[in-house]
């Protein structure tokens, strides 16, 4: 039985995607317009049982976030406050030590380790943070860091951005996460975020770290202001650098939530919205392997139907998230691997626990 699309325009779509023809910015954009959210989740679907057949990865994680005092203070951004103010905190090394220390019977993979631009922080304490992660935790790999945290460390250091990345690899760096890019318009930069870095020094300090020889994630924050023009461009930018360094990992959409932020009137996406920011994903991002639903944003349950609109990976098991649960957040602090393999089992995938590099870990060992 061959079904047709609701919206008759998909099957050009579709056929592009069955001869290899790379999409537009047009096809990008009729993907976001388009109410047929089902033909575009079958288009993602076929695209990614192509890539990962039915495997579903996720990661055994623990998020650390060593400081939430930060100059930037971004409008959509509920986790940063100023020194002054209740509830500031900055982790000293001692502290550092006993997060890691309180969970390590656990089988910890991956240390994904973000922070604010806390001006009374020295370059060496993001030395001090990566060795004391490492000694802690030696065979655990170490996700840190955004790019406006690189260009904020090159610049207490002293160092260009290359030896920047140099000196943070020596000192443990495996790999970076995405975060930072938001949505790369000046237009909404100027309203959101004016005092972040711009798209163009995200782009220049992620293709620096390809060159370095680490891969990265990317990110794209939606829901807020941002037209679908400007989605479309933000993932078309990505793909550009990608062809370029091939140096991205996986791609996440992050849904933002605005409670406690400067934008409290805004409403929450909807499961369609955060659907098709998975599908059109892996559709645009045609050469990038992974796309995650993070289910920290979107919830457990769309993160199990999301393994069906496009995305191969949940994430991790986490392990006291703070950023998003700030901004109001509903979803567990963490999950354990039983949840995690729970919920892509009866979604009808495979799951594979993975490291940092899509690795997969002990096949087979016992779950608990
Ligand atoms: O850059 C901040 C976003 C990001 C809010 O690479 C918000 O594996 C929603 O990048 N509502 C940090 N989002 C998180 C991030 C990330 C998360 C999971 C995995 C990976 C990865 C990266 O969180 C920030 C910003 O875009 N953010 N405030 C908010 N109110
Ligand atoms: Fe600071 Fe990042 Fe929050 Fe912006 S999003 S205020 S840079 S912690």
């Amino acid at each position: 039985m061959k079904l047709p699309f609701a919206d008759k325009r998909l099957g050009a779509i579709g056929s592009k995607l069955e001869n290899g023809t790379r999409l537009s910015k047009e096809d990008g954009l009729l993907l976001f317009e388009t109410q047929d959210l089902t033909g575009v989740g079958m288009l993602a679907d076929t695209v990614r049982r192509r890539r990962h057949n039915d495997t579903a990865y996720y990661v055994y994680n623990q998020h650390l976030n060593y400081t939430n005092i930060c100059k930037n203070r971004c409008r959509f951004c509920a986790y940063a406050v100023d020194r002054e103010d209740n509830g500031a905190y900055t982790w000293s090394m001692d502290e550092v030590e006993q997060r890691l220390r309180s969970r390590i019977d656990e089988p910890v993979n991956e240390l994904h380790i973000v922070g604010g631009l806390n001006p009374a922080l020295d370059f060496d304490y993001f030395i001090q943070l990566l060795k004391t992660v490492k000694r802690v935790r030696p065979t655990a790999s170490i996700k840190a860091f955004t790019c406006v945290e690189i260009d904020y460390l090159s610049g207490l250091s002293g160092l260009s951005v290359e030896e920047t990345i140099g000196a943070l690899k020596d000192a443990g760096l495996d790999m970076m996460p995405g975060g930072g890019a938001e949505v790369m318009s000046d237009r909404v930069r100027n309203e959101l975020f004016p005092k972040k870095i711009d798209s163009k020094r995200w782009l220049t300090i992620m293709e620096a770290v390809h060159n370095s020889g680490l891969t990265s994630n990317a990110t794209m924050l939606y829901g807020h202001m941002e037209t679908l023009e400007e989605r479309v461009d933000h993932l078309l930018k990505l793909r550009e650098l990608q062809d370029r360094t091939h140096g991205f990992s996986a791609y996440i959409p992050l849904a933002f939530h605005s409670a406690n932020t400067k934008l409290p009137h805004l409403p929450a996406t909807t499961a369609m919205d955060d659907l098709k920011n998975i599908a059109v994903a892996r559709l645009l991002l045609d050469n990038f392997d992974h796309i995650k639903a993070y289910w920290v944003m979107i919830g457990e349950k769309l993160a199990q139907v999301a393994l069906s609109y496009g995305a191969d990976d949940l994430d991790g098991t986490i392990i006291e998230e703070r950023i998003t649960h700030t901004a109001g957040a509903t979803s567990a602090k963490g999950l354990t691997r039983k949840q995690m393999e729970r919920m892509i089992r009866s979604s009808g995938f495979v799951p594979v626990e993975r490291d940092s590099f899509y690795r997969p870990v002990s096949p087979g060992q016992e779950v608990s």
